[in-house]
């Protein structure tokens, strides 16, 4: 506790509660008014802060941290409009379950709404996006005002973690001066040891997380139906934990089913056994011959839905039970046909299903035979092909990641080529999204948050647009020292609009104008304003070389439909 005034007594406090709870990560934003808590965060050892100028890039780049080392990553900025820059980021956040402790400074109450500078109305700025908003108030540094800080901290901590769902909280500063470090003789009037020290190593109160360890019940109930379940798949959407990999596919192969994996559910890809992984289910659901005859009789979901259009609409049109495991309790059922969402563990549940299941059955020949088929009938098309082509691309990037790769990838069509074309390969790599709320903002600093954090070399996979979106991002790659390349797919605008009604129903001007929006991006011109090393690659070929040069990528890519 740094007891040089009030505000460096409370802010420490603060500070030395959110290390003891676990944070190690937090980015800051520059003003005035947040100073005594910048420097709380920036003077506390286990605290690694990153600094970035811009708020909404902030705010991205701890989203991707957060999402990658799977911790609550801590967020400070000064008062007015700069928390409302974080607000993008937050959503997502809400919406994918990513724990950010957002920190915003204020004016006290009587500096506000009286054309003091700087101020606009920062309670529940977040709305409803928030798990936990808390105006933590202006106090003197005695006994109740440092138990306060500490308090709240831990719980912010607690409520960005998960009570029980991961995802952002938000709480106001309103400091008064000085906010510099001056001395004030007697400032801190804390007697309490507890007040002033905390617990020493440990929190002021520790929140156990919640036990989702799964009931007998469930565990017996479920693998009967799955017992009985002659055509059941599973499908495995995006989550987060490696550890899921081995006891689902060891499922996977007691109870004879595929599984359906998009990249971001770490199944794809990774050196787990993958005999029943299946890439192609996106092409293949296109076929009605063969949505019909691949008719499920149960499904089990782990993670969320993939993005596949055919893939939900054959789920909705199935009659088939589904099974959704969602630890993390959200509700993440666009296809409204679930019968049970189970908030439970996706590893304890995958591994005491296949426990209780008997004698190891046949592989579902259907399903890898058709998953051979279109593997070999995409090559052989790709074969053709001299040019890039976003399709070739997934296959050339599939072969290039190597064990411990992480790969942020883009809304837009980067994400739905990936699910469409990527195949499956033993190198270990993580794929990360910005899929809750689907923007085609903020990936850059996200992924450069997501390398800093996780130490992992990393692949940065955007659309052009998505890259004008968030070129101010670029700047936070001087916060880490892990090596970031960055794929531009430059189909010159708006790909994924070719694919809309849009595209048929609209004069080709007015198309254009509207959604195509060619606008031009040079990633060449802009990896040079920070200074990057680039490149342009008219040809697959050189892609690997290229990944293992660093940072700065561009593709140039025919804007269009791919190979069908
Ligand atoms: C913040 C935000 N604004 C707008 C959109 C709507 N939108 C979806 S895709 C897209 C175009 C993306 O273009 P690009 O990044 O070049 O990727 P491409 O479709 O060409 O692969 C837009 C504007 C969005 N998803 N998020
Ligand atoms: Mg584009």
């Amino acid at each position: 506790m740094d007891p040089t005034n009030a505000n460096t007594a409370l802010a420490s406090a603060f500070a030395e509660e959110l290390a003891r709870c676990g944070l190690r990560h937090a980015v800051l934003s520059p003003g005035s008014r947040s100073t005594p808590l910048a420097l709380a965060l920036w003077r506390q050892a286990e605290i690694d802060c990153s600094v970035i100028v811009d708020e909404r890039s902030a705010a991205f780049f701890a989203l991707g941290a957060a999402q990658a080392s799977g911790a609550p990553v801590a967020l400070l900025c000064t008062s007015g409009t700069a928390g409302a820059n974080y607000h993008p980021a937050i959503c997502e956040a809400d919406h994918a379950a990513v724990p950010l402790i957002a920190l915003t400074a204020d004016r006290p109450p009587e500096l506000r709404g009286i054309g003091a500078g700087q101020a606009i109305d920062q309670i529940k700025l977040y709305a409803d996006s928030v798990r936990w908003f808390c105006e933590v108030g202006s106090h003197d540094a005695d006994d109740d005002g440092l138990l306060h800080f500490r308090s709240t901290a831990c719980r912010a901590f607690a409520a960005a973690r998960g009570e029980p769902r991961p995802g952002p909280v938000h709480l106001n500063f309103p400091l008064r001066e000085p906010l510099a470090p001056l001395p004030i003789e007697g400032a801190v009037t804390a007697a309490d040891p507890l007040a002033l020290d905390g617990r020493g190593e440990r929190p002021l109160t520790a929140v156990t997380p919640y036990d989702d360890e799964p009931s007998t019940f469930l565990l017996e109930e479920v693998a009967k139906h799955i017992d009985e379940s002659l055509f059941g798949v599973i499908v495995a959407g995006r989550q987060l934990d490696p550890e899921l990999r081995e006891p689902l596919a060891h499922l996977a192969a007691v109870a004879g089913m595929p599984i359906l994996a998009e990249p971001t559910s770490q199944l794809r890809c990774g050196p787990h056994d993958r005999s029943h992984v299946v890439t192609a289910y996106d092409l293949l659901l296109r076929d009605e011959r063969f949505r019909g005859t691949a008719s499920p009789d149960l499904v089990l979901r782990f993670g969320e839905l993939p993005t596949s259009k055919p893939l939900r609409s054959w789920l909705s049109e199935s009659g088939a039970d589904q099974i959704v495991v969602d630890p993390l309790a959200g509700w993440h059922e666009p296809t409204r046909h679930a019968a049970a969402l189970l908030r439970a563990d996706p590893t304890e549940l995958a591994a005491g299903w296949a426990a209780r299941l008997g004698e190891e059955r046949g592989p579902p020949k259907l399903w890898l035979d058709a998953e051979a088929a279109a593997r070999e009938a995409i090559a052989a098309e790709l074969a053709q092909h001299d040019e890039p082509t976003e399709p070739g691309l997934q296959l050339a990037l599939g072969a290039a990641h190597e064990d411990g790769d992480l790969v942020y990838t883009a809304s837009s069509m980067p994400i739905r080529d990936q699910e469409s074309f990527l195949p499956s390969g033993e190198a270990d790599v993580t794929y990360l999204c910005n899929r809750g709320a689907n923007g085609i903002d903020g990936l850059v600093s996200s992924g450069i948050g997501a390398a800093h954090a996780s130490g992992r070399p990393t692949t940065i996979l955007t659309g052009d647009l998505g890259l004008l979106h968030d070129l101010g991002g670029l700047a936070a790659l001087r916060e880490t020292e892990t090596p970031v390349r960055i794929v531009v797919i430059d189909n010159d605008g708006g790909g994924i609009f070719h694919f809309l009604p849009q595209q048929e129903a609209l004069p080709a001007d007015e198309f254009e104008a509207l959604l195509g929006t060619p606008r031009g991006v040079s990633a060449a011109r802009a990896a040079d304003l920070f200074s990057l090393p680039h490149r342009r690659l008219d040809s697959l070929a050189g892609l690997p070389e290229a990944l293992a040069t660093g940072t700065g990528t561009a593709l140039p890519i025919g804007r269009g439909k791919p190979p069908s």
